[in-house]
């Protein structure tokens, strides 16, 4: 029944929104206390500095053993050092924001939350809103259904309160007041025997392997004239295309360029490249980027399995393409979409995921992706909008 979210400033599962904006307007961060939540005796808040090798490592490890697992506990999500690197730290990241519960007699690391700063925009009114995602909740499983999570979130929420910031975009897997969309994930085997392997895939009736292998098939080289990989030299020129093509949405984040360079290079900064985001570029004859498509790498964990201990999984991650809303838009997006899954094969890449969401209904079914069982919600913090569609129907 929601005892927490109830207090909160979300809209309620039976409400029918009438009116965007947001909920509560009524507090100035000197309305904020200035010291964290209490909590009970054991614990202590700490401060997380990713920076320090030994604390990202503890963060690392506390989300190795304690983080999202599907729904049968045969995969656990493996995020890496680089991929914190990426993920917690894109312009005007701050420490504050990384924040950690340990154990007091023993300093061990149990809870993690984290915020980072964005803008969102949404299309209806075209406001920007200042604001947060919030990702990496975790709780030791030895903690869990004690409260604590409800905590973590009131005391991320004063830390970005105090920061005149009062609106956080999150989402989960779980069912919580209220999704403004719902999207379902799907997945486009790449290496099908290992997927059949460890479970992830199953064997229709009257299908063999030889014929599975077969239909998932991919060619070795990419077919769309131009495609290579992004260079710093191009972002400026997608940036544009990028800006343009987000239109099209309901919700976006308006990125700042720098923040569009973070997120497109993986935070790196001396010019390495990154193992966790893939980007690639269609340059045409007269040297114009006329599309781009981005993808990160993400492993599952798999647990108990005595063949595999690792599955390789890239995640389509932003797109855009001059062909937009043009004639040859969807057959352009499947060129492109295919290409991806091309490229991936290269980075020992299993299976390809992508959500319902964008303009992905475009390329879901011809490129081979089939629905999985997990689905995404997306929430807004303190934010009234109208249902959006996330490739399934909220409701
Ligand atoms: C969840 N995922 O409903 P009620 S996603 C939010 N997001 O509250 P307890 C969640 N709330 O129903 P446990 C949630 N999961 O009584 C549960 N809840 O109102 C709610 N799993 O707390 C739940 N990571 O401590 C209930 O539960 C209350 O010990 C119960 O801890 C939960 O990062 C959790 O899936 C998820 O580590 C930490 O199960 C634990 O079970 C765990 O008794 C595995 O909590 C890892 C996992 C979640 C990944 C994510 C986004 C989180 C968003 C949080 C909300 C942010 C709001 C905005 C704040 C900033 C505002 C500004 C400005
Ligand atoms: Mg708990």
């Amino acid at each position: 029944d929601y005892k927490f979210w109830k207090t909160q400033p979300v809209p309620s599962l039976e409400e029918k929104i009438v009116t965007e904006g947001p909920i509560d307007t009524s507090k100035t961060p000197e309305d904020i206390p200035n010291t964290p939540f209490p909590l009970l005796k054991e614990f202590e808040w700490s401060t997380i500095d990713i920076e320090n090798k030994d604390q990202l490592d503890e963060v690392y490890q506390l989300l190795y053993e304690h983080y999202v697992e599907d729904q049968d506990g045969t995969f656990r999500f493996k995020y890496s050092h680089e991929f914190f690197n990426w993920a917690l730290k894109p312009p005007g990241w701050t420490k504050n924001w990384h924040v950690g519960v340990r154990v007091k007699d023993t300093n061990k690391l149990v809870a993690f939350i984290s915020a980072i700063p964005v803008t969102l925009k949404l299309n209806s009114s075209q406001k920007e809103i200042p604001s947060v995602e919030i990702n990496f909740l975790v709780i030791h499983k030895k903690l869990r259904n004690k409260r604590l999570a409800p905590v973590l979130i009131k005391e991320i929420t004063r830390r970005v309160n105090k920061e005149n910031i009062w609106q956080a975009l999150y989402t989960a897997g779980v069912v919580l007041p209220s999704p403004l969309a719902v999207s379902r994930y799907t997945h486009r085997p790449i290496n099908w025997s290992k997927l059949h392997d460890v479970g992830f895939s199953h064997l229709p009736a009257n299908q063999t392997k030889a014929g599975m292998l077969a239909y998932y098939a991919l060619p070795n080289t990419t077919k769309t004239p131009g495609l290579r990989e992004l260079e710093e030299k191009d972002l400026d020129e997608t940036f544009k295309l990028f800006t343009e093509f987000q239109k099209r949405f309901e919700l976006i984040q308006d990125f700042t360029k720098e923040e569009f360079n973070h997120w497109m290079l993986g935070g790196k900064k001396d010019g390495s490249k990154s193992n966790v985001i893939k980007v690639y570029v269609v340059e045409n004859e007269d040297g114009k980027i006329t599309d781009f498509f981005s993808y990160y790498l993400l492993p599952f964990t798999v647990l108990n399995n005595s063949q595999h201990d690792e599955l390789g999984i890239a995640y389509l991650f932003y797109y855009a393409s001059d062909s937009a809303g043009k004639d040859n838009y969807k057959q352009r997006l499947n060129g492109l979409m295919t290409d991806a899954l091309i490229t991936s094969k290269q980075f020992n890449v299993d299976v390809f995921n992508c959500l319902s969401s964008q303009d992905n209904s475009y390329f879901i079914k011809d490129a081979k992706f089939g629905s999985g069982d997990g689905f995404l919600n997306y929430y807004l913090f303190n934010y009234r909008t109208f249902p959006m569609h996330g490739g399934i129907d909220p409701k």
